[in-house]
Formats: C-alpha cells, structure tokens, sequence
C-alpha cells in the first residue's frame, strides 16, 4: 500500500520532531552543563526546566512538516526559529503559572524568560531544525517508501544553444529577430549563475538541427530520483529526447520513466510547489500526457492539479513557484483560484521566475518591479537578462532540467 504524500508527511513528521526537539533539549541542557562547572546536577535541573519547551517545539515542529511548510532551507530556518520563540514563551508561560507569577504580570515574565536562560534553546532549536529537519524528513519519506534516501548533489542539466536557435518554435507571440551572439552571452551568464548559487551545470553537446534543444527543461522532469523523459507536444523537438537517454543511461543514480504516445507533455508544463503538482493542459501537454505523469507524480507522492493553459505556451510561462511555496504569476493568463497562494506579478515576464535549492530566485530582467515585489516578501533575487530566449517563448526555467537538494526533501 502506497499512503498519499500527506499521510507520509504527518506520520514521519512525528519522528522528525521528536529527533529535532530531543536533540535542541539536550544540546541546551549540555551547554548549561558544560557553563555551570560540568555539574551533572545543573544538567539534570536543566532538562527538567526545558522539558515542556520542548514538548511544544516538537508538537509545532510537527504541525510545520505536516502541513508541509518546511520545504526549503529559509522556511526551515523561519520556522524553526518561530517555533522554537513561540514553545519557549509557551513554557515559560507555564513555569510561570506553576511558580504563582501573577496573570498580568506572565507575558513580561515569559519575555524575560526568552531574553534570559530561554536565549540557548530559541539558537539551538533554530540550528538543529535548520540542519536537520528537511534532510530527516526527506530520508523517513524515502525510508516508508521503501527507497533509497535521496543524496544527489544540487545539479542543473543545460544544453549549449543550437546554431540554428533563432529558428525555433513561435507560437503565442510574434516572432521578432534573435541575435545569436547575444544569446550565447546569455546563457553563458545563465550557467555561471547557477554554477555560483551552488549547482553542479552538466552541458549537453549542441545540435545544430535542433533549435529549441537549448529548452531542455521541456524534455526532462527529475522527481527525486525519478527522471521523466517527456514527450514533447511539438513533433520538431521529439528529437531532442535521444540525447536526454543517452545522458541518463550514464547516471545510475536516475531512474527514467518515459512519456510515452499518445501522451505529450512539455516540462514547461509542469510546476511543482512543494508537494502538489501542477499540470497545465496546454497546446503541448494532453489529458493522457498528464495522466501519465500525474500516476508518476503520484507514486513520488504528490498532490496532481491539472489546470487549463489557453493564452500562453505553458503553464510556467503564466504562473511559477517561490520558495516558500507561493505561485507568482499573470492572474489575466491563469485562473489564479486554482492556487493555494497566488501573488500577482506586475509584469508578464515575471510571471516566469526560477527558486533555486538555495532559496535564491531567479527574475527574468525585463521584470524588475515582479523582482522588488519578490524581494519584499524577503527572498534573495537574482535578475537575469534572457532576453534572446524570451523572443522564442523561454523563462528562466526552461534553460535548465534541474534535481537534488543541498538537504533532501
Ligand atoms: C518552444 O516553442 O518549444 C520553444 N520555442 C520555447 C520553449 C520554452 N520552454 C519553456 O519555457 N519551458
């Protein structure tokens, strides 16, 4: 029996909690150990003090990684550190109580508790989730799946542009002129980018009678350690697929899984924020292509939502997700009701951005007020001329087939 991603979620979730929280109540009640004269008393005293603590910052750990809220390494740390705050106001509220601290007086008592001796448990809470929280989570997951955990390195799959690049596929917009040079310039920049926030940039050799085999996230979506050979709704770029196995047949750590006829389905369909999928329905992607994947997806277990895409190429052309799991996006291109989150872009260009396993996110330049606006909400953004690409209906996802995770999740 395959339980749904959520139930998986809420029952490992138990034992990453407990893992985080017992290790914060510990490594606390050592520092007060080794800070008092390596007294086995004061550790005793110590980790009965911090007892309640950490029954709370478990319990809130674990309603976090339930509702899926620790994803990526900035939630991970925000959340750790706001529920590492909260369970120690909430304990010193209850010490409080138990010490006849006066009603009015609780809330001065709890904050001075948290400024004071509760300061060690609020930075170790934050460390130990910031360490470990993700990659447990990531590991029981794999763990009550029966695989393998996932240990793959932050890596991006690019594809050096074709020769023959300004002849690609125009299909929503009108086809202006694509400067050859600036386009290699471009994606040049592109990898360096990547190569700097810490990925490991594969490059596939170019095809000179491929033009749009530069767009390689249309042709390969890695879930875990499951790679999905598409098969592209354009029948000029089926021929792409061929380098893609090629690739994949010398990386044993990849299990590919084929897309097969009638299915089509373009990766630029495929928007993936953090448990739940979603699927555009589009001129490239038909109902048996998101069939097939949404059986995938579901196997790696995610939530699948197919959602129709009628005034854009794709999906992620109109709508694509941040780190912490709101979708940004064109809400006069996409029903922005189908998401969870939806924030607005100002621009149509920026309705295509790219999270990075760093939290960084990555904003096409010709989008800079969708780059403050993402900015605000306090993520690192990395403005990136593409330009050349975008003349040929590209983002900055679809330069690049991505998969692994500094922590596994
Ligand atoms: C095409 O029409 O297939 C290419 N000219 C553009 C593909 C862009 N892919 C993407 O955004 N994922």
């Amino acid at each position: 029996m395959t339980l749904p991603g959520q139930s998986l979620r809420w029952i490992t979730g138990i034992f990453s909690a407990a893992v985080v929280a017992g290790a914060s109540w510990l490594i606390t009640a050592s520092v007060y150990y080794v800070g008092n004269g390596v007294s086995i008393k004061v550790f005793t005293q110590a980790l009965d003090f911090f007892s309640t603590w950490a029954l709370v910052y478990a319990a809130l750990l674990w309603i976090m990684i339930g509702l899926g809220a620790l994803t990526n390494r900035i939630t991970v740390i925000l959340g750790g550190a706001a529920a590492s705050i909260l369970s120690a106001l909430v304990g010193a509220t209850v010490l409080g109580l138990g010490r006849d601290v006066v009603p009015d007086d609780l809330v001065a008592y709890a904050m001075g508790q948290l400024a004071g001796v509760g300061l060690p448990f609020v930075v170790t809470g934050t460390l130990v989730s910031a360490a470990w929280a993700r990659r447990l989570q990531g590991d029981l997951i794999a763990l009550a799946r029966w695989r393998r955990p996932i240990r793959l390195a932050p890596t991006a799959l690019v594809r050096l542009p074709a020769s023959t690049l300004d002849q690609g596929l125009v299909s929503a917009k009108p086809r202006t002129a694509v400067n050859r040079d600036d386009a290699d310039a471009q994606w040049d920049f592109y990898c360096a980018t990547l190569i700097a926030e810490g990925y490991e940039v594969i490059e596939l050799a170019a095809a000179p009678e491929l033009a749009d085999s530069v767009f390689v996230e249309d042709v390969l979506l890695v879930l875990g350690r499951r790679a999905v050979v598409t098969r592209p709704g354009a029948e000029t770029r089926r021929a792409e697929i061929e380098a893609i196995d090629t690739f994949l047949a010398s990386r044993r750590e990849l299990r590919p899984v084929h897309i097969t006829a009638p299915g089509t389905l373009d990766g630029g369909d495929v928007l993936v924020s953090g448990r739940t999928m979603y699927i555009g329905a589009s001129s490239r992607t038909n109902a048996e292509g998101i069939r097939q994947l949404r059986d995938i997806a579901r196997g790696e277990g995610y939530r699948v939502i197919a959602v129709p895409v009628s005034h854009a190429l794709h999906l992620k052309s109109v709508a694509s997700a941040l780190p912490g799991g709101e979708v940004v996006g064109d809400p006069t291109r996409v029903d922005a009701a189908v998401f969870d989150h939806f924030i607005a872009a100002p621009e149509p260009e920026g309705a295509s951005v790219l999270s990075l396993d760093n939290g960084s996110v990555l904003v096409s330049k010709a989008a800079p007020r969708t780059a403050e606006l993402i900015a605000r909400l306090g993520y690192r953004v990395i403005a990136i001329d593409i330009s050349e690409f975008e003349k040929l209906e590209g983002g900055v996802t679809c330069l690049s087939a991505r998969w692994g995770t500094s922590a596994a999740g």
